[in-house]
């Protein structure tokens, strides 16, 4: 593994790059974390994704170490560190080197880890569109651990993508605890109704920031979009769906537990989204190329 990564305050060699087996982010998967992408020399929502960063801890009480505006800073360079213009970017936070015992008062410290990697692909032939079936795990209730935290627990996720594995399918589509759909293991989940694009409520699954990039998508090409509670009747009945998450980006289902969406081929809706998303995630962002200097004005450079 080639590459530096930021660990414990400072860039080192990705082979280098360690943290304690006391972390409690191992011991007991006590963190959070984010997935963001640079395309085109820039972070697509890095800030917001800063902010989502500092909404999860907060919820978890666990204190990070820098500001937003540090940490952005720090994604940045870990750009520039790897030479990365296209890539995908890992900030986890975990709660530090403590010692056995569930305690956080046992972690003086949270370690703060930025990785920059080249992006690679999650699903085999995503802009073909996938096939997803509905897993028998249920997307955590709303008073265990939130779905809006972005914690470094994913088994339940994990458990449903071995599920999907097992099955042939390429993702596994979560309910809630109610029966309702919920979201996919990594990424939110869409459909196309006869009148609207429909998403369900995000007190069952994250708020997604590609989820809030395509809502405000949708409504500047004109598609109504109703935030909702569904049933896995609508989905198998609907027109189209997709999921969408910052690694995959906007993906057509083109099934979902064996019942073929639509006519079985990538509809015009999730067609006009995919490419309106393709857009604006490389015309929008954060530089990665360092500040001009006071006074001196880059055309095309910054947003
Ligand atoms: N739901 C869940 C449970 C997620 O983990 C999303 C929805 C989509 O959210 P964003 O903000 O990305 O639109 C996620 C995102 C990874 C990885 O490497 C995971 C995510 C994002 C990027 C990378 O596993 N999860």
């Amino acid at each position: 593994m080639d590459g530096l990564v930021y660990v414990g305050g400072t860039f080192r060699p990705a082979a280098d790059a360690a943290i304690s087996v006391f972390d409690h982010g191992l011991l007991y998967g006590d963190g959070v974390f984010e997935g963001i992408r640079a395309y085109n020399g820039r972070v697509f929502k890095l800030e917001r994704h800063v902010e989502r960063l500092f909404d999860s801890a907060k919820a978890i009480r666990l204190e990070i170490p820098h500001t937003p505006a540090e940490v952005c800073d720090i994604v940045v360079e870990a750009c520039r560190q790897n030479g990365i213009a296209d890539g995908y970017l890992r900030v986890v936070v975990t709660r530090g080197a403590g010692d056995l015992g569930l305690d956080p008062r046992k972690c003086p410290r949270a370690c703060l880890i930025v990785i920059a990697r080249p992006t690679l692909s999650i699903y085999r032939a995503a802009s073909a569109g996938i096939r997803i079936v509905t897993s028998t795990f249920r997307r955590n209730a709303p008073d265990t651990t939130s779905p809006s935290i972005k914690s470094l627990n994913y088994l339940n996720n994990v458990l449903a993508r071995i599920e999907a594995n097992d099955r042939g399918a390429d993702e596994a589509l979560m309910l809630d605890g109610h029966g309702y759909v919920a979201e996919a293991t990594v990424d939110n989940f869409f459909i196309v109704t006869d009148h609207a694009l429909m998403t369900p409520p995000t007190a069952t699954n994250l708020k997604g920031v590609t989820r809030e990039t395509v809502m405000a998508l949708a409504a500047t090409l004109g598609i109504t979009v109703e935030e909702k509670p569904f049933t896995l009747f609508d989905v198998w009945t609907a027109r189209e769906a997709f999921i969408c998450g910052t690694a995959a980006e906007v993906v057509p289902v083109l099934s979902v537990d064996e019942r073929v969406i639509g006519n079985g081929a990538i509809g015009p809706v999730t067609g006009r989204i995919v490419t309106a998303y393709h857009e604006i995630v490389r015309s929008q962002g954060r530089s990665i190329l360092p500040a001009p200097p006071v006074g001196e004005v880059v055309a095309g450079d910054r947003v």
